[in-house]
């Protein structure tokens, strides 16, 4: 079932991929399992032949539609058994760049692991940034970008931050595909996910 829940999202069919996301959920698999066994590995392949000239705009936004609506039923599953008050985390994509899938999904990680987090959405300008870590007294910002040409946008946020007196009291978390720990470490950032997993293991560190 999980492979034809791959193929369901590779082809952007949202009525096969919620029956199916509900049918392996009821039938006992994790959320994690349907995530890393199904879901992934779709948006992998829909990345590649989107890479290959084999898949259009249309088509992507359909499956990312899709692997939203999956994240969605998902969402109450991924957390159970989660401490709470670890903190409070601002996420949010950067400016310029509308991916989110993401981003979303490390935030509904952080939240089941017992975060609060406050999405901030897409196209995350800096100073939106620095406000919204202000006005939620946030103990981490964390930062997605999917392009290559928006991933300076995490070095301008960071340094928004010093100029408003509050890098010492935030730290910083970076991820997205093009992102990496070279990346996070060239900008100063405190911490970097590959994935969400290792995301949110790194934010309770960070808290820690
Ligand atoms: Co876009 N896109 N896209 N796209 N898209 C990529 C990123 C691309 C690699 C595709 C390709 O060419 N193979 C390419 C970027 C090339 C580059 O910059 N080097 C690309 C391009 C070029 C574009 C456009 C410019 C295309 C165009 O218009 N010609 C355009 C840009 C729009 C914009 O942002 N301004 C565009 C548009 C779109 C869609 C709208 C169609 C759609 C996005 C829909 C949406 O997000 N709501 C889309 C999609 C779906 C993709 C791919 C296929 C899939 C991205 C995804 O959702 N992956 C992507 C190909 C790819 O990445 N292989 C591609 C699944 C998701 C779970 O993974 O986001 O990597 P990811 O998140 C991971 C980790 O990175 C990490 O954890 C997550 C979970 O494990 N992580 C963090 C993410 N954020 C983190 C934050 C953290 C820590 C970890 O701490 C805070």
């Amino acid at each position: 079932m999980k492979d034809q829940l791959k193929q369901a999202v590779i082809d952007g069919n949202g009525d096969i991929v919620n029956a199916l996301t509900q049918a392996l959920l009821a039938g006992g698999s994790s959320a994690r399992e349907i995530l890393d066994e199904a879901l992934l590995p779709g948006m992998e392949v829909v990345g590649a032949r989107m890479r290959e000239g084999d898949m259009f705009i249309p088509e992507v936004l359909l499956s990312a539609r899709v692997m939203q609506g999956a994240l969605d039923i998902l969402k109450p599953h991924l957390g159970e058994g989660a401490a709470a008050g670890l903190g409070t985390v601002v996420i949010g994509t950067v400016e310029g760049d509308l991916h989110d899938i993401g981003k979303n999904l490390v935030g509904m990680l952080m939240q089941g692991a017992g975060f609060t987090v406050v999405n901030l959405g897409t196209g995350v300008t800096a100073a939106d940034f620095v406000a919204a870590a202000q006005e939620h007294s946030a103990q981490i910002i964390g930062m997605s970008a999917l392009l290559t040409t928006t991933l300076p946008r995490m070095a301008e946020t960071i340094a928004a931050l010093k100029d408003a007196g509050l890098r010492d009291s935030v730290k910083v978390m970076v991820g997205g595909a093009p992102v990496t720990q070279a990346y996070a470490d060239e900008i100063g950032a405190d911490g970097y996910g590959a994935n969400a997993g290792m995301a949110v293991e790194r934010a309770k560190e960070l808290v820690g």
